[in-house]
């Protein structure tokens, strides 16, 4: 148990919120209650071996934090933010108008609105400061965006990354054959 989530272990989110010394990769998210969606993005940064750290920053209720953060995020090496937000989800957005690295939002999916508020909110980034955003709750999909973006610069990963995308074939692969038997 975690932060009070049940289910999300001390291996995948250490008390800390870092995992590595150096993290690559910033997963934030507007409250507690956005954790389970959020870990999807966290279990594939563990799964491709990338140095994360989680935080919840909130941008209405931590506005300070949320400035703090953005604004030494590149300074201290991270290279991509993973934002997750629910309802007036102005989190990512903020972010992205505070550094300059690259921004995936992931829209968290609320019990009013289904999410569709998440997604309009961080999907509808004006001209100027984007917002990668993934589809709603899929915060795998951010995650694996996150370890593209890194490939550009690390060989390595891009092997990897081509290794999942075979698996992800034969896997298909597999079931057409089964079909066909
Ligand atoms: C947003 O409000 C969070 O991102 C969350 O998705 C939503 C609800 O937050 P809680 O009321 O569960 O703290 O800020």
């Amino acid at each position: 148990k975690l932060l009070g989530v049940e289910g999300i272990s001390e291996d995948v989110l250490p008390s800390d919120g870092k995992i590595g010394s150096s993290p690559l990769v910033g997963v934030i998210m507007g409250s507690q209650s956005d954790l389970p969606t959020m870990q999807d993005a966290v279990n594939v940064l563990r799964d491709f071996g990338i140095p994360y750290e989680v935080d919840i920053v909130s941008a209405h209720r931590t506005p300070e934090k949320l400035m703090t953060y953005s604004k030494s995020a590149a300074g201290r090496g991270l290279q991509v933010i993973i934002a997750g937000a629910g309802g007036a989800a102005h989190l990512p957005g903020m972010v992205a108008a505070m550094t300059p690295l690259p921004v995936v939002g992931v829209p968290i999916k609320t019990s009013t609105l289904n999410g569709q508020d998440s997604l309009l909110s961080i999907v509808q980034m004006p001209r100027g400061v984007p917002v990668a955003t993934v589809a709603i709750g899929n915060a795998m999909n951010a995650g694996l965006l996150a370890v593209r973006s890194l490939c550009a610069s690390r060989p390595d990963l891009r092997e990897k990354m081509e290794d999942y995308q075979l698996k992800m074939k034969e896997t298909v692969d597999g079931m057409s054959e089964k079909l066909l038997e």
